[in-house]
């Protein structure tokens, strides 16, 4: 147990990380159901990862998320009716329905949105660091990308421009072993972090199945980056339980096996906080049940209020895709 961590603070984070997981359980029924059109990349497993890093934040603080943008979105503090809404294709939902899973954003609090391009959060959670730099803000930036990105050029420049420019930005790196079908053994030689040492940045491994673990080290990181210290960069190891995205399961997919999956879930990230919040006394077994009673409320209010929101009509169809005020827009005409 983390020993900086607040008891009300580690009760919390049972809680956030019980509602990441029902939440994607949901979504990979919504899915069969045809009730979220499309298909989305569920984060059941790695939610040690977002909960840890984003409860070392505060709301001014920002994120940059990914394809698998779930858990970040919800740690940081999502709405779970907004979010289904969106993932409903809905009106009320957080980019009115034209976004879907992977772009849901919230700027009120510090979600830079998820984002369908590997790696290409980087860069802009180096914009924003570097905007709290220019303005004496003590203000942090968060970018997640998984193992997959680390070999995407963009990750290594905005690396550089970090340490360069000494910017209050924290590269956290989500190693789940995979990138779609591709093992990160066939692609990446050496540990992940140790790549970020290169750049001269304080660089880390953490086991990401461990949300006090991860708490703790987001933890300094945060404090170095808001002293004025730079970048750093944390590798959390960790896994995801479901396929790439929900359309796997109906796959006859070989690129790991059930026995390598058993393993992993007996390191369950839910099940090793809970042992813990309950072994320090920090609560007892009834009052994990009813954090798990009160989420799943949540869940199907989320769902229920989803469900009941309009969809948008189709005369708006081009409404809200475009920049407004912006002189080549079609909705403004090309002559303006
Ligand atoms: C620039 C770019 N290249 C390729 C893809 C296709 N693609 C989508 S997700 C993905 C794998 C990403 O793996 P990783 O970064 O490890 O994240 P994970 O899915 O494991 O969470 C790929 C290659 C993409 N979306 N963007």
């Amino acid at each position: 147990m983390s020993n900086i961590l607040p008891p009300q603070m580690a009760r919390k984070m049972y809680a956030d990380m019980f509602r990441i997981r029902q939440f994607d359980i949901k979504v990979v029924e919504l899915v069969d159901d045809d009730l979220i059109p499309g298909s989305c990349h569920e984060y059941c497993g790695q939610e040690a990862v977002a909960v840890g890093v984003c409860s070392a934040l505060t709301k001014k603080d920002i994120l940059t998320s990914t394809h698998r943008g779930h858990g970040h979105t919800l740690a940081k503090g999502g709405d779970v009716g907004k979010m289904f809404a969106e993932l409903f294709g809905k009106s009320a939902g957080y980019n009115k329905g034209r976004g879907g899973s992977m772009h849901i954003a919230d700027f009120s609090l510090g979600i830079f949105g998820a984002n369908g391009i590997v790696g290409a959060g980087a860069p802009i959670a180096c914009g924003a660091a570097h905007k709290f730099k220019a303005a004496g803000e003590p203000h942090v930036a968060v970018s997640f990308f998984g193992d997959g990105a680390i070999n995407q050029g963009v990750v290594h420049e905005a690396m550089n421009l970090a340490a360069i420019w000494r910017l209050p930005v924290i590269f956290v790196c989500e190693n789940n072993l995979y990138a779609m079908t591709t093992p990160l053994r066939d692609v990446t030689i050496l540990e992940l972090y140790e790549r970020a040492q290169s750049y001269g940045m304080a660089s880390t491994k953490v086991d990401g199945m461990d949300v006090g673990a991860v708490f703790d080290t987001t933890f300094s990181a945060v404090e170095r980056a808001r002293a004025g210290g730079g970048p750093s960069f944390i590798q959390c190891d960790t896994y995801r339980y479901f396929g790439h995205y929900s359309g796997e399961r109906h796959m006859k997919t070989t690129y790991r096996t059930q026995q390598e999956i058993d393993e992993w879930k007996k390191r369950d990230p839910l099940d090793f906080w809970a042992e813990r919040l309950i072994q320090g006394s920090i609560c007892s077994a009834q009052d994990i049940e009813r954090m798990k009673r009160e989420v799943d409320e949540q869940i199907a209010e989320g769902v229920e209020y989803a469900s009941q929101c309009p969809a948008p009509s189709p005369q708006d169809a081009l409404e809200h895709m475009y920049a407004v005020n912006y002189p080549y827009t079609p909705a403004q005409g090309a002559e303006q």
